[in-house]
């Protein structure tokens, strides 16, 4: 009789929750709140500007410091970098750096790797649940409906002891674009 292990029995982690929340990231009560940053981490507009506001200049220092000690030309696109969040309702604050949308050269992959990124910082800080703005699709221009195919997809493929990711959308195209990836 056979006796090897058949791999289709072991159980596989289930990965993470998916919840969508149309709202505003900075009032999540959430261990981690991704920041869709800029390569500076020290501040924008959008969700970033919005993060600092209400994070407060405990955030800002942080950023500084990381700058001053790991990142003095910056954070790359496709990484992630923790802080503590401040003021916010929130353990702490992943910063990534999305790619900038273009027509003419396919970014997907960098844009795949910041909520891979942001995932392996939120294990490494042992976070358990963790909230996602629909990273570029702002400012840097990418379009809602791929965006949340990226988002989506990534997050299913990335192992995690992630408990819950929760992408919280600010209106109700972001939302309805996510709504399209979720059964
Ligand atoms: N909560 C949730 N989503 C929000 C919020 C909020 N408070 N505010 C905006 N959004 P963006 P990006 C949505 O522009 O495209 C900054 O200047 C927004 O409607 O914040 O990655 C940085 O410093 C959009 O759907 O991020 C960078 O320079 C999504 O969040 C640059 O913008 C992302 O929009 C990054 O641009």
């Amino acid at each position: 009789m056979n006796t090897a292990p058949d791999d289709s029995q072991v159980p596989s982690a289930p990965g993470p929750r998916l919840v969508l929340v149309r709202g505003d990231i900075t009032e999540q009560q959430v261990d981690a709140v991704v920041n869709a940053a800029n390569s500076s981490l020290l501040g924008g507009g959008g969700v970033d500007g919005a993060i600092h506001r209400r994070g407060g200049p405990e955030v800002l220092a942080a950023c500084r410091e990381l700058r001053a000690s790991r990142y003095g030309r910056g954070l790359p696109t496709g990484r992630a970098v923790a802080t503590t969040a401040g003021r916010l309702p929130a353990r702490w604050v992943i910063h990534t750096v999305g790619p900038r949308y273009a027509q003419d050269d396919d970014r997907s992959a960098l844009l795949a790797s910041c909520y891979r990124e942001s995932l392996r910082v939120a294990d490494e800080l042992g976070a358990r649940t963790v909230a996602f703005p629909a990273v570029s699709a702002g400012i840097y221009g990418w379009p809602m409906a791929d965006a949340a195919r990226i988002a989506v997809a990534t997050v299913r493929a990335t192992p995690t002891a992630v408990e819950e990711v929760r992408f919280v959308l600010f209106d109700d195209r972001a939302y309805e674009a996510f709504a399209a990836q979720l059964p």
